[in-house]
């Protein structure tokens, strides 16, 4: 994979990045999301919102997640559908309509990264691509997927492995480094070489290849363009 290019520094003034503005956070499985999500929970004015894997692991009592990776071609439409609406939940809601809101993916990386490498890998029926297609395209004209900045996490797909095995979640055992490698170039093409056509937002891409601590310190040293002086 080709090296992390050095991030441009993103000033966002006070008055771009205040209250009630949405920041999503991008990265491949095992970049390191949850680390960067974590870090904000000091700060009563941002609302996290993490995936809920939880909830994809009980759908009506059916492990989706699992389903997903053990036969793709047959679950991964289902999983595809759970993905997209949770997403759109979480750029709708807000509970606390005066905080910044810090969401984990979009409804973009279900779009660009994950439903794309199914396509490509042909993991998923034509037909079912198709149908899930329409659905992002209606989603596309007619809800208010507002974002403010991208927060891009680039880790090299072998990182990714090395984390995924350290948290050893049971679904993801048989991922193959494939997966991530086409994962990693899915996110590069959307969100560095502008093959998704206009980007939502700005992208500060952060170098997620450092170890946990030294990724930490780094957010930290952003955290006040991030958060543009809101706290
Ligand atoms: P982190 O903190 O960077 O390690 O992030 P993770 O790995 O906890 O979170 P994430 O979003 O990379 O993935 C959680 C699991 O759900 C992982 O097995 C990939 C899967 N997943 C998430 N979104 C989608 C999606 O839209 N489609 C498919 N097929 N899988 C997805």
């Amino acid at each position: 994979p080709s090296p992390t290019p050095s991030p441009p520094r993103t000033e966002l003034s006070r008055s771009k990045t205040s209250t009630g503005k949405t920041i999503i956070v991008e990265g491949n499985i095992g970049a390191g999301k949850s680390t960067f999500l974590n870090y904000f929970r000091r700060y009563k004015n941002v609302e996290i919102l993490k995936e809920p894997v939880d909830e994809w692991k009980n759908v009506a009592g059916y492990n989706a997640l699992d389903l997903m990776y053990k036969d793709a071609l047959r679950w991964s439409a289902a999983f595809e559908c759970m993905v997209t609406l949770s997403m759109l939940k979480h750029h709708q809601n807000s509970k606390k309509p005066h905080t910044l809101k810090m969401l984990e993916r979009s409804i973009y990386s279900t779009r660009y990264c994950f439903m794309e490498n199914l396509r490509e890998s042909q993991l998923i029926p034509s037909v079912d691509y198709s149908i899930l297609k329409e659905y992002h395209k209606w989603i596309d004209l007619h809800e208010d997927i507002h974002v403010d900045l991208i927060v891009y996490l680039r880790a090299s797909p072998d990182t990714c492995v090395q984390r995924m095995k350290k948290r050893n979640r049971s679904e993801e055992t048989g991922v193959p480094l494939e997966y991530l490698q086409a994962l990693h170039r899915l996110h590069d093409d959307w969100l560095l070489h502008g093959k998704r056509g206009k980007l939502p937002a700005p992208v500060l891409v952060l170098d997620a290849d450092k170890d946990l601590p030294e990724l930490q310190e780094d957010i930290a040293s952003y955290s006040h363009d991030i958060l543009g002086g809101l706290t």
